[in-house]
């Protein structure tokens, strides 16, 4: 794999590749000097043995951290030069302690390095240079060889299965939609997270690796090994010892950081559509969300809102003034929000955006030159903010100053920002660093690029920094919002790169209307959640082509479950909004998107959670919940998902289908919607219907309470929601307890976490064949909630009730309620005619017959 002539083989031959470069040993043996060891790590020189003339980086500098009892760090430099370094602020965690849970071994000669997990004895990191390592300028080739057969999962940006097959991923960011990522290199999407997960099938024990290195790469993956093969940058890889899948992402998230508190609204449904070509278009979808009254909190617009594709400008001939402004507080006033998109390349043309980029000199420039480089993208000829020039913030805020005067958004939609660019590397010209000794992907990195050797600040080229375009992006107007205009960042940005969720958040990119595309999502969510950006959801019904009625029902009772939920179509596909695909997609569209109106106070309490600390997730793959269970690693690892810990759905993603074969994990699972205990059989796989309108499959995991939006049947904004009562679905698990967490604050201000003002509120439930206790409490009480703001506990709804309830009490006596006793599901009903509010402490029994 050192050679490029071995990689061409690679992508024609796949198989023959893997079993070449194993066989081979294309390593140089290095030996270790001066090796200094602390409590906190070791340090040394590596000095290579050989003689070959290829080896161009042949002392390096060795510096093994002990960053904490459960991640090393390995960095290897060149000792005698400085080279370029990702520019990423990693969280300080807690240091190591006498117990840490892994053990750091080494050869001197030739230099060997292991990593062994205490516990179990595994390695989970073995470097050998004398095989498949290599430390040149532009090429560096490091393996971690387990020698024994794991499960790699990670690696994005790619549409591919969760659970990698072996073969080659590259990682660069980059604008190329499809196809999909079956290995064969080259196939690298907008985001760059050299992050991956490993769990071995022999135990489901598992492991991480992170590689800190910003420059095209490409990850080779086979069984029992993954490689690492990059052009530029240092190597500097971070080792997670697990021992479960959830432990490697909280380890993993604990240097990323939380993730931004959104706003409450964000979690709502929306609506998008690149060819709503005018104001009266876009209102004549807002309004048809109020007359079909099905729920809508934000209406966006794709570049069409653009005066010829000038960033931070409106076509006031197709989205007039003041029409257009007083359309966007129509939408505030009845609790609805708007959001624009807004691209990368700033217009090369006589206008404010233009000449401020100019006259601020944040630009990147042409190579060895000050002048601003041009590429082309949507408006033609076109430039490209600098971000880690020091004006450019102070650029950035101008320009949305200006911008929101005439087109008040209340979130921003990034796109293009890998920065895609029409021309490769240049326009009319060759890029000026366009020879590589290796092209990741067999691409050459200039692909619908800048040229790698265009200039940013301080002496750093587009070579290194060109995956970091839209983190530095999302992090400049992350901190519009959040310090200009003191407003939680609402940011869905395409262009991703690890630390990036602590300020914005992302989808899936452009999609396609088809039924394979629509699945691949689900592990697209999954590899986001572990990159730590939760919030994230894929176009519903597609983008490019054109969906159907059966596909757009079955996606949007999908994505309705997404942590991010938009309907967005391109400008060439048919329809596909709620009512333009026939009248079960209409039907379809009402009920599963009131669905997730009943569920926002179970998605914001995920999305809050995972601002509070690390490795909390909104979705996840059903092993990490339940890691010893190997059908979900692989077979059944993403035709299902988990919302939090409480709830798995089985969504239906076979065209034609009316019913679905349903795996589930070992537990005790309830129907969600009306609470029917699920008898698993041996194989645990179940039937469960699918029929063409209807509810997505979803059940409830014994052991938790869930709360649901009673006014979910009619609130049509998030904020209309906000004055519902709650119902609390509660489902004991087999001793009879249950226990749920809901996060109340106000949804808006962007100091919530700082000033403590939020209640995070226990509900929990114990139940005997006799009487149950039912108690409120709080871990923090910090907000006021107003009186009318998810007043009441109105409903019980008591999955496996050993029997039907007889009276409700508190401790001054019996409360007035209504009971009820459905047999046919088990279930127990208590109307609350007393008044309980939500985060008000309590202490309930409940006498059953
Ligand atoms: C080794 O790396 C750590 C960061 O992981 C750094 O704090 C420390 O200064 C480095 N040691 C040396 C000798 O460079
Ligand atoms: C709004 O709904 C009407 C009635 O279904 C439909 O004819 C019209 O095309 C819709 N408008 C848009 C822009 O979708
Ligand atoms: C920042 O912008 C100002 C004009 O607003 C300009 O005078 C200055 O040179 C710029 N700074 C840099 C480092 O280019
Ligand atoms: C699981 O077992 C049931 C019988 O309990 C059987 O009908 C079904 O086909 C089996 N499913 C699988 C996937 O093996
Ligand atoms: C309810 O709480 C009371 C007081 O703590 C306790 O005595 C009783 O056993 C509990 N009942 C159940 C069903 O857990
Ligand atoms: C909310 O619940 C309380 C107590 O159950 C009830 O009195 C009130 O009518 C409910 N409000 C609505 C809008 O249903
Ligand atoms: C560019 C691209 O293909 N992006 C996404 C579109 O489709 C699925 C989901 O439907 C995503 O996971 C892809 O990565």
């Amino acid at each position: 794999m050192l050679f490029p002539a071995v990689v061409l083989r690679c992508s024609l031959l796949l198989l023959a590749c893997y079993s070449l470069d194993v066989a081979q040993s294309n390593g140089f043996p290095y030996t270790a000097s001066s090796l200094t060891q602390t409590a906190t790590g070791l340090t040394g020189t590596l000095t290579y043995q050989g003689s070959a003339s290829s080896v161009t980086v042949s002392t390096l500098f060795l510096n093994v951290t002990y960053v904490s009892d459960d991640i090393v760090r390995i960095r290897m430099t060149d000792a005698q030069n400085a080279r370029w370094e990702v520019p990423i602020t990693l969280e300080t965690v807690p240091g190591p302690t006498a117990s840490m849970n892994y053990q750091v071994t080494y050869v001197e000669s030739p230099f060997n390095l292991k990593v062994t997990r205490l516990g179990d004895g595994k390695v989970i990191f073995n470097l050998d240079p004398t095989q498949n390592f290599l430390y040149n300028n532009q090429q560096i080739v490091i393996m971690n060889n387990l020698g024994y057969p794991v499960y790699f999962y990670g690696l994005g940006e790619r549409t591919s299965s969760f659970h990698l097959a072996p073969g080659v991923y590259t990682t660069f960011a980059k604008d190329n939609p499809g196809p999909y990522d079956s290995g064969n290199g080259g196939n690298n999407l907008y985001g760059h997270h050299p992050f991956y997960l490993a769990v071995d099938p022999s135990d489901g024990s598992a492991f991480g690796g992170f590689f800190l290195n910003s420059n095209d790469q490409d990850a080779y993956i086979t069984t029992t090994n993954i490689e690492f093969e990059t052009i530029g940058g240092v190597i500097d890889y971070f080792v997670f010892v697990g021992p479960t899948p959830l432990q490697v992402i909280q380890q993993y998230q604990s240097l990323l950081g939380t993730t931004v508190l959104i706003p409450y609204w964000g979690l709502g449904w929306h609506q998008c559509r690149y060819g709503y070509h005018s104001l009266q278009t876009l209102q004549e979808v807002a309004n048809n969300y109020t007359s079909y009254v099905i729920p809508l909190d934000v209406m966006w617009s794709d570049i069409d809102y653009m005066d010829n594709y000038y960033d931070f400008t409106l076509d006031t001939s197709r989205y007039p003034q003041p029409q257009f402004s007083q359309w966007v507080d129509e939408l505030h006033s009845i609790g609805r929000h708007f959001i624009p998109i807004l691209d990368a390349g700033i217009a090369q043309q006589n206008y404010f955006g233009y000449n401020a980029l100019l006259q601020m000199g944040c630009y990147i420039t042409y190579p060895y030159s000050t002048n601003p480089f041009v590429g082309s993208v949507w408006p033609g000829n076109a430039c490209f903010v600098d971000f880690f020039h020091p004006n450019s913030t102070q650029y950035w805020w101008n320009m949305l100053d200006t911008m929101r005067e005439n087109v008040e958004f209340d979130g921003l939609w990034l796109d293009m920002n890998e920065a895609s660019n029409f021309c490769w590397g240049e326009c009319n010209a060759t890029p000026v660093m366009n020879n590589f000794p290796y092209n990741p992907g067999n691409l050459n990195p200039n692909t619908k690029a800048i040229d790698m050797a265009a200039g940013h600040y301080g002496g750093i080229i587009e070579f290194d920094a060109h995956s970091l375009f839209g983190f530095t992006e999302s992090r400049a107007t992350s901190s519009y919002f959040a310090q200009h205009l003191q407003q939680r960042p609402f940011i869905i940005a395409r262009s991703t790169f690890p630390t990036h969720g602590r300020y914005a958040s992302k989808w899936l990119g452009d999609n396609f209307s088809g039924w394979d595309w629509m699945g691949y999502s689900i592990a697209g969510v999954f590899d986001m959640q572990m990159f730590g950006i939760p919030v994230v959801g894929a176009d519903i019904c597609g983008f490019m082509n054109d969906a159907t009625e059966e596909l757009c029902s079955r996606w949007t009772q999908l994505g309705t479950l997404y942590p991010f939920s938009r309907n967005h179509n391109d400008i060439d596909s048919v329809s596909q909004e709620p009512w333009a695909l026939g009248p079960q997609y209409l039907q379809n569209s009402i009920l599963a998107i009131r669905n997730r109106y009943s569920l926002l106070n179970y998605f914001y309490t995920l999305m809050f959670m995972s601002s509070l600390s690390p490795g909390n997730l909104i979705w996840q793959a059903a092993f990490f919940q339940y890691p010893d269970d190997s059908n979900l690693w692989d077979t059944h690892a993403s035709d299902n998902f988990m919302i939090g810990e409480a709830l798995i759905v089985h969504p239906c993603l076979q065209q034609g289908a009316t019913s679905i074969s349903a795996y589930f994990p070992q537990d005790i699972w309830y129907e969600w919607y009306f609470g029917a205990p699920l008898t698993l059989p041996p194989n645990q796989t179940v039937t469960l219907p699918a029929p063409a309108v209807g509810l997505i499959n979803t059940h409830v995991r014994g052991g938790y309470i869930v709360p649901r939006l009673d006014m979910s049947s009619s609130a049509n904004t998030a904020l209309e929601l906000r004055s519902s009562n709650t119902t609390l679905v509660i489902a004991p698990d087999a001793s009879g307890k249950a226990q749920g967490t809901v996060i109340y604050d106000d949804g808006l201000n962007v100091n919530t976490i700082s000033s403590g003002a939020y209640n995070t509120i226990l509900y929990s439930y114990q139940q005997t064949l006799s009487s149950a206790n039912f108690t409120i409490s709080a871990s923090t009480s910090g907000y006021t909630r107003p009186a009318d703001e998810f007043p009441y506990i109105s409903t019980l709804l008591i999955y496996a009730c050993p029997s039907r309830v007889t009276a409700v009490e508190n401790a001054q006596g019996a409360l007035s309620v209504l009971l009820e006793f459905d047999p046919v599901h088990g279930k127990c009903m208590v109307f609350f005619d007393d008044l309980l509010p939500v985060d008000q402490a309590a202490s309930l029994t409940i006498n059953f017959s």
